[in-house]
């Protein structure tokens, strides 16, 4: 039986507070992007994430053919298969690196055509991100 890991789920969720405003329903952590993908476009064309970590690309075929969704980029290289006109799928990537990443069509043509866009993760730890008032704990005031 598994009966710690809801518990342990709920711990988890409960003590990350201090992200982003994630109202989403994925996996604690994991950000969820919506890309809609037509003829032949992907939108939106620049996608810019704060840190790195496990995204989830919601991709949406609103085009009238079937297309897919594909990222390469530092070491990543990840693709769905074709999703029909009016589908969906889902491209779980773990962007472990801050850079560029390219999100594209793989499908013969369609990145040439214009179905590509721009993913850059920020790099995290930098001068902004979290300045925690915690002091270095040994902090003695005045002294
Ligand atoms: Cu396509």
């Amino acid at each position: 039986m598994l009966l710690t890991v809801p518990a342990l789920a709920i711990v988890l969720a409960g003590c990350g507070g201090g992200g982003g405003a994630t109202t989403g329903s994925a996996a604690p952590g994991a950000r969820a992007i919506q890309v809609k993908e037509m003829e032949y476009a992907l939108a939106p064309g620049k996608i810019t994430i704060a840190k790195p970590g496990t995204v989830v690309f919601d991709a949406v075929n609103a085009g009238k053919m079937g297309h897919a969704l594909a990222i390469e980029g530092n070491g990543v290289d990840k693709e769905t298969g074709t999703i029909d006109a009016g589908s969906s799928a889902k491209l779980t990537v773990d962007l472990k690196k801050a850079g560029t990443y390219e999100l594209y069509c793989p499908i013969d043509g369609h990145k040439q055509l214009g179905m590509k866009a721009t993913v850059v993760v920020g790099g995290g730890g930098g001068s902004s991100g979290t300045t925690s008032t915690k002091g270095g704990g040994g902090g003695i005031p005045g002294y």
